[in-house]
């Protein structure tokens, strides 16, 4: 299938005189000026200068951990032992990444680590009463709550009070009273902008690294993990941040954890090609998986990796399978949605159904926001007393704060400006489902910005140019990746078939092959009077060791009014 766009959706970028200026003041290729220019227009000479070159020790040190990170700091220098300690995580990649970071962390002043993952199913979200009852039994002397804790003060105070000495380290907006002093949190002190977002993984890992916890050459080896997070938590990419994933992904490509390396592995990722796309689209969702259909402790083993190499890449493909079932769900849920809302059977934006899944329903529900460009609430009840729903907005929507509105009838609720879950019990499920759906049809969507794409042919662009874009990424969240544009009638093009059984296609524009994958060429032939061009993105491929670039097709832009 080839995807298709509309010309009117793009902004389309030509290299002018002033790309020249940039690319000479930058000394950087013409192309990489062009993208920056494109992208980020508005920043100054020494920003973007910045952006080319981040200065890791300059960003790590202009985060502020505030007085968590010093009292933390004095609790971790004042014993020579923590005894037993308990690491208490979360069930996605973040939880389970910063999970593992604080056992390694810990085993270095510790008589034993053990760590507990909450289920979504029973526990619910964050620190749950019941299981923290249970802790001083269990023996432990020391608690570590990683990417969750920061707003439990107050059942983190009865274990304190019982000679439990606790460290938080955690990411997630302030809404109660803080008055565990050793709770690290960088939003605690949003005075200082921008850097202070990062996920709970990189929490722990800068104040290791800026207080001097354990040896730097030791983190060193632990980034990964908040690479991993930062990209699965869609933080935003900025210097830090990029600095983490850069040095992360490195780490994976040279030098992998047991785990990460028979990961990629089994998803047969070649380990110095690898991409942030290989890692939000594939490696991240696998150790996701486990957390939303069953229990995390899958994840967790597989980012240990202890045991022979049978055990670790036993553990690995447990996620890989676990994965398939979650997509299959996924796609099988979104058939039913997307069936529903063509046949007009499906005309709220309120669904509900008694079997589906809990777990997958957040994926689901982005999925059908992003392609009907509408909001949609999914929900299916846990247990027989509670209900449990996802919330998503497109641009011009506010999730959360829609809940805030029904906040009062709402057992549990969270979440950010698009994207929001809550439980709420069935007695007052009707009536929220009702206020719900009212709500929704009152937001006001707003137009789908225009898509910035620069104009140049394939044969324009030379290894080096893309090496030297590549240096901009990685590309994710707040700093997209470039898109590449070329007319129909830059050059006369022709449509090929290739690969076994003719599955795939591709378009030769000049000397160049655009490579369309799953894609007939006569899918392409069917379309090809109505097209004023293509989108596409270059890819560094290797064959037979030698590197070359490869072109993949994106997009057919379809000409205006067809
Ligand atoms: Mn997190």
């Amino acid at each position: 299938m080839i995807q298709t766009c509309s010309l009117s959706s793009l902004k389309i970028f030509h290299k002018s005189a002033s790309t020249t200026n940039l690319a000479h003041e930058l000394s950087c290729p013409e192309l990489a000026a062009g993208v920056l220019e494109m992208l980020k227009g508005d920043e100054d000479i020494n920003t973007l200068r910045e952006w080319i070159h981040p200065d890791f020790a300059k960003q790590i040190e202009s985060l502020d951990l505030g007085t968590g990170g010093k009292e933390a700091k004095a609790l971790w220098e004042a014993k020579s032992s923590f005894g037993n300690v308990l690491v208490y995580g979360d069930y996605d990649t973040d939880g389970i990444s910063s999970t593992v970071l604080a056992m390694e962390i810990f085993r270095n002043k510790a008589a034993q680590v053990r760590y507990f993952i909450p289920r979504r199913d029973v526990h619910g979200y964050g620190l749950n009463a019941g299981v923290l009852e249970k802790v001083p039994g269990w023996g432990c002397n020391t608690l570590v709550v990683v990417d969750c804790g920061t707003n439990d003060s107050e059942m983190l105070e009865i274990l304190r009070q019982k000679g439990i000495n606790i460290f938080v380290f955690d990411h997630h907006s302030v809404s109660a009273p803080v008055t565990i002093p050793t709770i690290v949190n960088p939003c605690l002190n949003m005075e200082a902008g921008e850097v202070q977002k990062i996920c709970a993984t990189a929490v722990l890992w800068c104040w290791a690294w800026k207080e001097n916890i354990v040896p730097r050459k030791f983190l060193q080896y632990e980034v990964d993990l908040a690479a991993l997070a930062t990209i699965a938590d869609c933080m935003p990419l900025h210097n830090l941040n990029r600095s983490l994933v850069r040095y992360g992904m490195n780490l994976m490509r040279n030098n992998p954890r047991r785990g990460i390396s028979a990961l990629l592995d089994c998803l047969k990722i070649n380990r110095p090609q690898l991409t942030e796309e290989h890692l939000s689209m594939r490696v991240i969702p696998c150790l996701n998986a486990p957390g939303r259909i069953a229990t995390a402790d899958a994840g967790v083993r597989a980012l240990l990796g202890a045991g022979s190499n049978e055990v670790v890449y036993n553990n690995v493909n447990d996620l890989v399978r676990i994965n398939r079932k979650r997509q299959t769900w996924t796609d099988n849920i979104a058939k039913e949605i997307d069936n529903g809302i063509l046949t007009g059977k499906f005309t709220h934006k309120v669904l509900f159904h008694d079997d589906w899944p809990i777990g997958v329903l957040s994926g689901v529900a982005s999925r059908v926001c992003a392609q009907y460009n509408r909001p949609i609430v999914l929900a299916a009840p846990v247990g027989a007393k509670v209900i449990r729903g996802t919330l998503r907005v497109p641009e011009g929507g506010d999730a959360v704060g829609i809940l805030r509105e029904i906040s009062q009838k709402l057992e549990a609720w969270g979440g950010h400006k698009f994207a929001a879950g809550f439980s709420v019990s069935s007695e007052n499920w009707p009536e929220v489902r009702d206020e719900l759906e009212r709500m929704l049809e009152d937001i006001v969507i707003e137009p789908e910005a225009a898509v910035p794409v620069i104009n140049i042919a394939p044969s324009d662009i030379s290894i080096s140019d893309w090496r030297a874009v590549s240096e901009l990424g990685p590309f994710g969240n707040n700093n997209p990746a470039p898109k590449f544009y070329v007319d129909k009638d830059f050059a006369h093009s022709e449509i090929h078939s290739m690969g076994k059984d003719e599955a795939h296609s591709y378009i030769r524009v000049n000397n160049s092959r655009l490579l369309a994958f799953n894609t007939l060429a006569s899918d392409i032939v069917d379309i090809f009077s109505d097209v004023q061009g293509w989108i596409y993105h270059p890819r560094l491929d290797y064959w037979k060791n030698e590197e070359q670039l490869q072109f993949i097709l994106d997009f057919a832009v379809k000409k205006e009014g067809v």
